[in-house]
């Protein structure tokens, strides 16, 4: 049974004996794994796989993340992504746990997972971010490969672009692949999720979106649920979009709720998105309660979603009818 975009509905799930210290013995525990859009089942089952052989949450959110990163054909992250209006591909990562650790890193070049950097920069320095030549050195010292992440299809499409751009940023170049935000919740009921993208196609040089900001692209808190988004980063970042979601379930919306009230916020506040075209915005959100909502500006925004080891690919509800 697919979940209805305006329906979510709480999963069935195994009710065992409080484990986590913050965690009351009723509520739902995973494996349980979301992902934005539809990069292909292996995103979720990786994920889902990880957790039911008893893996990290970390571990499986990060996993999940680099199969895009990775795949040439995605023109939305890492390897293969579209660059930078300077004709560079610059990377946007981070992730994050329901105890508040996080890491990021913003303006990446040359590494084809940005996703374990971020990791690494969580787990071995005391800060959450680190960007552009700071975050290639740290990347290097920490043992991974500088390699060239435009590919030939890549670059054919940026020197097409250049023909007619007037040299104008605009969002990614797919309708249907973005950002790759991940959530997951393993079998006690913890939550840990990812984010990882090229960002906006063609953006201004050093142009940062929310993918790597904690609270904007990517959100998570054992206490409340976990949100991420994916379109333009600029209107999600003006309203914190991520955090704002984790508050509003944390005040008894539902995920589906919270993700179109950050919506109709965005449109509040900024009218001039109304005129954006496509999605604009696609959010993301599960609960502690193991509920899943997704909700865009725009028709056509899609997340994956694994409670049994294999993926499906729900169809969000969206404002702009
Ligand atoms: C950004 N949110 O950098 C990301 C990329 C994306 O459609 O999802 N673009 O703004």
């Amino acid at each position: 049974m697919a979940l209805a975009g305006s329906a979510a509905a709480v999963l069935p799930g195994s009710f065992g004996s409080a484990v986590g210290q913050a965690l009351s013995s009723t509520r739902f525990r995973g494996p349980l794994v979301t992902s934005t859009w539809d990069f292909g089942p292996a995103v979720t089952e990786t994920a889902y796989r990880t957790l039911a052989s008893g893996g990290s949450l970390l571990d499986a959110v990060e996993q999940a993340a680099r199969i895009p990163e990775e795949d040439p054909a995605i023109n939305s992250v890492g390897y293969g992504g579209y660059p930078d209006r300077e004709g560079k591909v610059t990377l946007d990562a981070c992730i994050m746990d329901g105890n508040g650790n996080c890491g990021s890193v913003a303006f990446l070049e040359h590494i084809m997972h940005p996703v374990s950097v971020a990791r690494k920069v969580m787990e071995t320095t005391p800060h959450v971010m680190l960007a552009g030549d700071g975050a290639l050195q740290f990347a290097l010292e920490n043992g991974f490969k500088k390699e060239e992440l435009l590919t030939p299809d890549a670059e054919a499409a940026y020197c097409e672009w250049l023909k007619s751009s007037g040299y104008i940023p605009r969002p990614s170049g797919r309708t249907n692949h973005d950002t790759c935000g991940v959530l997951a919740m393993d079998k006690q009921g913890n939550l840990a999720g990812a984010c990882t993208t090229s960002g906006m196609a063609w953006k201004v040089r050093g142009r940062i979106g929310d993918s790597p900001i904690i609270g904007a692209g990517l959100y998570v808190d054992n206490e409340a649920g976990a949100a991420t988004a994916t379109g333009v980063g600029e209107a999600v970042i003006k309203i914190a979009g991520s955090f704002l979601i984790v508050e509003l379930m944390r005040s008894g919306k539902s995920p589906q709720d919270a993700c179109r009230l950050a919506v109709e916020r965005i449109i509040r506040k900024q009218p001039m998105y109304k005129n954006d075209g496509g999605i604009l915005v696609g959010f993301l959100a599960m609960n502690k309660d193991g509920e899943i909502g997704g909700f865009s500006y725009g028709k056509g925004f899609q997340y994956s979603l694994n409670r049994s080891g294999k993926s499906e690919v729900v169809d969000a509800e969206y404002l702009n009818k």
